[in-house]
């Protein structure tokens, strides 16, 4: 006994005296500012202390996955929390890139000394194939929202999701424009679900076939037939890759987690003369992120708890309680292509049309290709643009898509990843970050008759002349007080489903402003109309944004100017931010369209 007792001061002294600890500050305004300091140096048996004085959550998350896509280490600091992990017991020594996962541009370097064996970081093996959804073209299609088991992870056992149709993503519904389209949705969810909502993002169509956030709910067991004439004006709508998912109030982050979500593509035909990838060269990808326990089931979203009322009159939300805003981001480790991880496509060294959608609830991506291969950027998500336009890489968040065509000429027996990598548009410190994976892997064959052509000029759709004045302006930020609630407001409220934020005449055209005013990048989206995006920072759009758009990134402190015509329908719809937690915790409004009178 006493001899025991005896060592074991000893074996502290000793070990104390080999361990290398340290300690990352995440100072006031880290979400800006980053690790302090960025890059530090540990040994496998020291201790890494993480202080977070900043008023955001934060993660140190590697860059390196194991086998299973995990990454080697991912520790949560809270606001104001001092966290100690013995981080690199069990890690190989050697340089561990690591990031904050709800704001990506915070980065830093951890270095690992010691002799020990330990774990190395895995490059996905890219073993199980991509998986393009069944693809509906009936007129009147029958989808039902049914919770089901789905392959995800290319190991263990499958995930139960909740799905549209049995997988996720739900099955991708193609139909030519101008041809009414009718789907029916029959929810036979779980009954704890409640009812759903389904809008299809990006379409044009009337406000009671919206997916509207408490109107015209689906119940369980029931059904709900949604119209979409794929018109606009009375004319067909243009080619367009659009995004079903739910849209019920207060539950959009989890129902969309959840899998119920969807690709919808309008084909006009009379594109075909542009010979454009068409067939299996013609590939939708939805990319998605999210976390999974050791059953492989969905880690669940954590809600915030909610403060009924500030008594204002309007039903004003507020959240408290360590997931409130602005803390409240729905981040998944995984990255995932059509709903699986790390999967291949074996393709032929031809060109391939590549329709990029972002229906993560939260996370921003910046695609680029491992072999430095451009996209050529042919649309938007809303038609062609005028000109395509050659990009390195694309920045994409919740609900934006873009419309590449990728050349595989030259590249036979070569593979090329389809990354994400940080956004290199702005400083680490402008806006939050992109995330950084591999995300699939195309396994690029032998040449093939290619009779596809790049076209050097696209139809693009017409768009509005916008008028000078704006009429509504839509300022995006962060209200309310940690004593007594935060919410995400738009011009310093939250929605209320009974209020009207800005009523519109039908025919008439608007210029909107939409200004944010918080820490954090949002992705504004707008219902009902296709917008075209008049000005940024009071400068010309983006080349890529000269087509006709319906989300906008909105970096701290950025204008932008949009512009539609209100056609054919009346009644509410929204505007609102597409981080969907955000959407949740009170970023949307209601604007009316009514007739003269
Ligand atoms: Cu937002």
């Amino acid at each position: 006994m006493s001899t025991a007792l005896a060592s074991i001061p000893e074996q502290t002294a000793a070990s104390s005296a080999a361990a290398t600890s340290t300690t990352i500050v995440i100072n006031k305004g880290g979400t800006r500012q980053g690790f302090s300091p960025a890059a530090s140096t540990m040994s496998q048996d020291g201790w890494l202390t993480i202080v977070n004085l900043d008023d955001f959550n934060h993660t140190v998350t590697s860059v390196a996955v194991d086998a299973a896509g995990r990454p080697l280490f991912d520790v949560l600091v809270r606001t104001g929390a001092t966290v100690t992990v013995k981080i690199a017991a069990g890690l190989a020594a050697g340089q561990y890139p690591f990031f904050c996962r709800f704001h990506p541009n915070m980065r830093g370097t951890l270095t690992v000394t010691g002799a020990e064996p330990g774990e190395e970081p895995a490059a996905p093996s890219f073993d199980q194939p991509l998986v393009i959804p069944k693809v509906i073209t009936a007129a009147n299609p029958r989808v039902i929202a049914q919770k089901r088991a789905v392959r995800v992870l290319p190991t263990g056992r499958q995930t139960p999701m909740w799905t549209y149709g049995g997988s996720w993503p739900g099955p991708t519904i193609r139909r030519p424009t101008g041809e009414r389209t009718r789907v029916t949705i029959v929810n036979r969810l779980p009954r704890r679900a409640g009812p759903t909502s389904v809008h299809l993002h990006g379409d044009h169509h009337a406000s009671k076939d919206d997916g509207q956030p408490t109107k015209f709910p689906v119940r369980p067991g029931q059904a709900r037939t949604y119209d979409f004439p794929l018109r606009y004006d009375s004319k067909p709508e243009p080619s367009s890759f659009f995004f079903y998912h739910d849209h019920r109030m207060d539950r959009t982050s989890l129902n969309n987690w959840r899998g119920l979500q969807g690709m919808f593509i309008v084909d006009d035909p009379s594109e075909g003369d542009l010979r454009l990838p068409t067939g299996r060269r013609d590939v939708p990808l939805l990319i998605a992120d999210r976390s999974f326990r050791y059953d492989n089931s969905l880690v669940e979203p954590q809600e915030p708890t909610r403060v009924q009322s500030h008594g204002t009159g309007h039903e004003q939300m507020a959240f408290t309680g360590p997931n409130a805003p602005p803390n409240d981001a729905t981040v998944g480790t995984h990255v995932l292509a059509n709903g699986r991880y790390a999967p291949y496509l074996n393709v032929k060294a031809v060109r391939y049309r590549i329709r990029l959608l972002n229906g993560s609830n939260f996370t921003s991506y910046n695609f680029a290709l491992s072999n430095g291969r451009p996209f050529v950027q042919i649309g938007t998500g809303n038609g062609l643009l005028r000109q395509p336009v050659v990009r390195q890489d694309i920045l994409l968040g919740p609900s934006q898509r873009a419309d590449v065509i990728v050349d595989f000429h030259g590249l036979t027996g070569q593979d090329v990843i389809l990354k994400s990598v940080p956004r290199t548009d702005v400083a680490p410190d402008e806006g939050t970050g992109t995330r950084v994976a591999s995300i699939m892997q195309f396994r690029v064959g032998e040449k093939a008759k290619d009779s596809s052509r790049l076209p050097q000029v696209l139809p693009s759709p017409k768009r509005v002349k916008a008028p000078k004045v704006v009429s509504k302006t839509w300022r995006f930020d962060l209200g309310g007080s940690v004593e007594e609630g935060t919410f995400w407001g738009i011009n310093d409220q939250t929605f209320d489903p009974a209020r009207v934020d800005h009523e519109v005449q039908l025919g008439d055209t608007e210029a909107w402003r939409l200004r944010n005013d918080s820490d954090l990048t949002h992705y504004v989206h707008i219902h009902a109309e296709q917008w075209r995006t008049v000005s940024r920072n009071g400068g010309r759009p983006l080349p890529w944004e000269r087509g006709l758009e319906d989300v906008w990134k909105l970096d701290p402190g950025e204008d932008v100017v949009v512009a539609a015509r209100f056609e054919d329908y009346t009644g509410p719809f929204m505007v609102h931010c597409h981080m969907l937690d955000h959407e949740d915790h009170g970023m949307m409004a209601t604007f009316e369209v009514s007739t003269r009178r």
